[in-house]
């Protein structure tokens, strides 16, 4: 039997102890932006989501304003604020645009936070309940690394657009969705020596365990190095991989983006798909950029990874990478930063039964990323 089965191996840690967090998905990713209303309409127009709900003046809110999008079960909020000061411009001005909060779908809002509380986890908020004509939801919060929030949502009782205080919002057009329908896994940045504290977090304060870890010599290149480790949830629903920066001759990737963001935050958000090549298709049609692979990849990657579904011509076109493992194989694409700062950016997955993460493709890939980090004079 082979050690590297993640599903198996995620069963076997989970078998002796009974989950005290249990995770039924991530509910919405909500971003702190400087113009949620534009944001919105890329979100929209070049990804494809859907317009769902709407919070801000015209419904009574004075402060803050948020737009709500959806596609396949991925739920994006974006907040902007609508005056000065305040904890909404203090992350804009600090971080730039970026996740604030990971969302997380619960039965039981109040024991979320009392487990995770009692193991050591430091407040956001305590559970409070919303409340409007479409229902309850109930609330709390954790903060994670940076100034992330981890909430806890429980909204069994509730039956309106996204949650109490939001309206629906209907679109003025129609734009065709890309095929995304979850989030595969979220990935933070955090900073030096950093990320065996973080690790500890998940594994201790939210219940988790480690599916993979690789070390600065799985993750290297000439020139950088970072080291990573794979968090999951008990149902595996929930996957959270943690980064640090590495010494290398030139600047870790990570460091680029501590830099940028000003600390440790989300670093990228991978979405599946069912269809990589038609909704890699479709987003670079609406101008999403993604990052260039070099040919000399396709020259090899058939001896690595073996037989494959998809024709070699379009994945190369469009600077597909696939990586395989005992379980399966999977094709994988990354954007280049959807912000000014180079800090976030977003991954297309599609799983054909591997359950890893791409470490046949991780040298490619940052050779890639390290092109765009010497475009920006960022590598040194
Ligand atoms: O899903 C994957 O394979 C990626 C790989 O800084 C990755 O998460 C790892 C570290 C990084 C960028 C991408
Ligand atoms: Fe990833």
């Amino acid at each position: 039997m082979n050690t590297d089965n993640t599903s198996l191996k995620l069963e076997k840690k989970f078998k002796e102890a009974e989950d005290f967090l249990p995770l039924l998905g991530t509910d919405f990713v909500e971003l702190y932006v400087g113009n949620a209303k534009q944001a919105a309409y890329y979100y929209q127009h070049a990804w494809g989501f859907q317009p769902v709900a709407y919070s801000g003046l015209e419904t009574g809110r004075k402060e803050s304003v948020s737009y709500v999008l959806q596609q396949g079960k991925i739920r994006l909020v974006l907040t902007s604020p609508l005056q000065p000061e305040g904890d909404i411009n203090a992350h804009i001005d600090k971080h730039g645009d970026g996740v604030k909060f990971i969302a997380l779908w619960v039965d039981d809002a109040r024991k979320s936070y009392e487990e995770t509380t009692k193991r050591g986890a430091k407040s956001y908020v305590e559970p409070y309940i919303m409340e409007d004509e479409n229902g309850k939801a109930v609330i709390s919060g954790i903060h994670t690394y940076g100034e992330t929030i981890h909430l806890f949502v429980e909204r069994n009782e509730y039956e309106g657009p996204f949650l109490p205080g939001y309206r629906v919002w209907n679109a003025n057009v129609e734009t065709k969705d890309v095929g995304l329908r979850y989030i595969d896994h979220m990935v933070g940045n955090v900073g030096w020596n950093e990320m065996n504290k973080w690790v500890d977090f998940y594994a201790k304060v939210m219940g988790f365990a480690q599916l993979v870890s690789f070390d600065d010599k799985d993750i290297s290149t000439d020139y950088t190095a970072l080291m990573s480790k794979v968090m999951s949830n008990g149902n595996g629903r929930i996957k959270f991989p943690i980064n640090e920066p590495a010494e290398g001759k030139k600047k870790s990737q990570i460091e680029e983006y501590i830099d940028f963001y000003n600390g440790a935050g989300v670093q990228h958000i991978a979405l599946a798909t069912n269809n990589i090549v038609e909704t890699v298709t479709a987003l670079r049609d609406r101008g999403v950029e993604f990052l260039y692979v070099p040919e000399t990849y396709y020259e090899t990657v058939l001896d690595r990874v073996g037989e494959i579904d998809e024709d070699l011509a379009p994945l190369q076109e469009l600077g597909i990478l696939v990586d395989r493992d005992d379980e399966g194989y999977l094709l994988q694409i990354f954007t280049k930063p959807v912000l000014d700062r180079p800090t976030m950016f977003f991954e297309i997955i599609q799983r054909k039964g591997a359950q890893s993460f791409g470490k046949g493709n991780f040298k490619a890939l940052f050779e890639a990323i390290e092109r765009e980090q010497d475009l920006r004079g960022t590598l040194n």
